[in-house]
């Protein structure tokens, strides 16, 4: 299968993130995607295709303009604060504040357009974020114009990032502006599968009146994982989308039996959608030795993972999410698309 990636993916270089009380070396590294694209070149999935640039058009589709103002903005205000390195959002419109407002202050509009302090964003952090999404976007026309399958290397990731919040190490939403794009292309119904180890908030929140686009999530009960506040199993969906989104939450501990449980259940949802796409929403952070992950998959349990969506037998978009465990990353990721394609 081919894949999309580009180096400059790579400008965004956050350093410390805020972690049990502490600032921590941030895990969202440039490297990840290093070794990713270094498996893909040892085991010789396919070929590599450099991004073309899409422009704002399918990112308005998902993001709120306002929010891709202040992303393309950021850079120039954070300078004018006289900042170099990176920011993290400290203050948020909760209850009792006004939401109805636009600071002019950057501190202000972080908070505004974010919803947690544990992303960093730098002067390169939109420059990087842009080609991720144009990386999805690749993928997706070759599957718009009828590959079975393709898989875009995307980092930063996209599933927490909301219509106007960034969060979760996520800026733009490449799934959901994937998912979007497809539909724009011709397909009538689309799903995401979600197996990354956190819950797919923002994907969630942007088709959750939905009635096109299932949203499935497999992930570690929110309870006692971020994001905390989504993920639940009585989120099923309103309006057009009631019955459009589907949340496996699992304890943490969980391992292949359990999680695989759930797997399959979820592509039985595939199923019954009448899906015609689908788009998996691959993070790898659910494996064992992830530093930041409490699940239990085993390398090989990965190819299972591909092997199982295969079955389903859908064209297939696979764009990567979460997973921290870096020496091991490359081949967990190459193993979800080796196992589509032996299937
Ligand atoms: C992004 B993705 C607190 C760290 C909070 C946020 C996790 C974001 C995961 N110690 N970390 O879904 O892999
Ligand atoms: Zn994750």
């Amino acid at each position: 299968m081919k894949s999309v990636f580009s180096e400059r993916q790579l400008l965004h270089t956050p350093s410390k993130e805020l972690s049990d009380g502490e600032m921590r070396a941030a895990v969202e590294l440039p490297a990840r995607a290093e070794y990713v694209r270094d498996r893909i070149l040892e085991v010789g999935l396919g070929d590599i295709i450099e991004p073309s640039a899409f422009g704002r058009a399918p990112l308005e589709r998902v993001h709120t303009k306002d929010y891709l103002d202040f992303m393309e903005g950021f850079r120039a205000l954070h300078e004018a604060a006289g900042r170099t390195g990176e920011a993290f959002p400290f203050i948020w419109p909760t209850h009792g504040l006004r939401s109805d407002v636009t600071p002019r202050h950057v501190d202000g509009l972080l908070g505004r357009y974010s919803f947690d302090a544990g992303t960093p964003i730098g002067p390169m952090s939109w420059e990087a974020a842009k080609i991720s999404a144009d990386t999805a976007l690749t993928a997706a026309k070759m599957i718009a114009q009828g590959a079975p399958v393709a898989f875009a290397l995307c980092r930063p990731p996209g599933h927490h990032a909301m219509t106007d919040r960034f969060g979760g190490y996520c800026f733009l939403n490449n799934a959901a502006i994937a998912a979007q794009y497809l539909r724009d292309e011709g397909a009538e119904r689309v799903t995401i599968l979600d197996v990354d180890y956190h819950h797919g908030n923002g994907t969630q929140q942007i088709f959750y009146e939905r009635g096109d686009v299932q949203f499935l999530s497999l992930h570690a009960d929110p309870a006692d994982e971020f994001p905390y506040f989504l993920g639940y199993a009585d989120e099923v969906g309103e309006g057009e989308g009631e019955g459009c989104n589907f949340n496996w939450p699992m304890p943490l501990g969980t391992d292949w039996s359990g999680w695989s449980a759930s797997l399959d259940e979820a592509c039985a949802r595939a199923a019954s959608f009448g899906t015609d796409t689908l788009v998996v929403s691959l993070g790898l952070d659910p494996f064992e030795n992830d530093p930041i992950s409490k699940f239990k998959l085993v390398s090989d349990d990965f190819i299972r993972v591909g092997e199982r969506i295969a079955k389903l037998g859908l064209p297939t978009l696979f764009v990567m999410e979460g997973g921290y465990a870096i020496d091991a990353l490359g081949v967990n990721c190459v193993n979800v698309l080796s196992g589509f394609e032996g299937a």
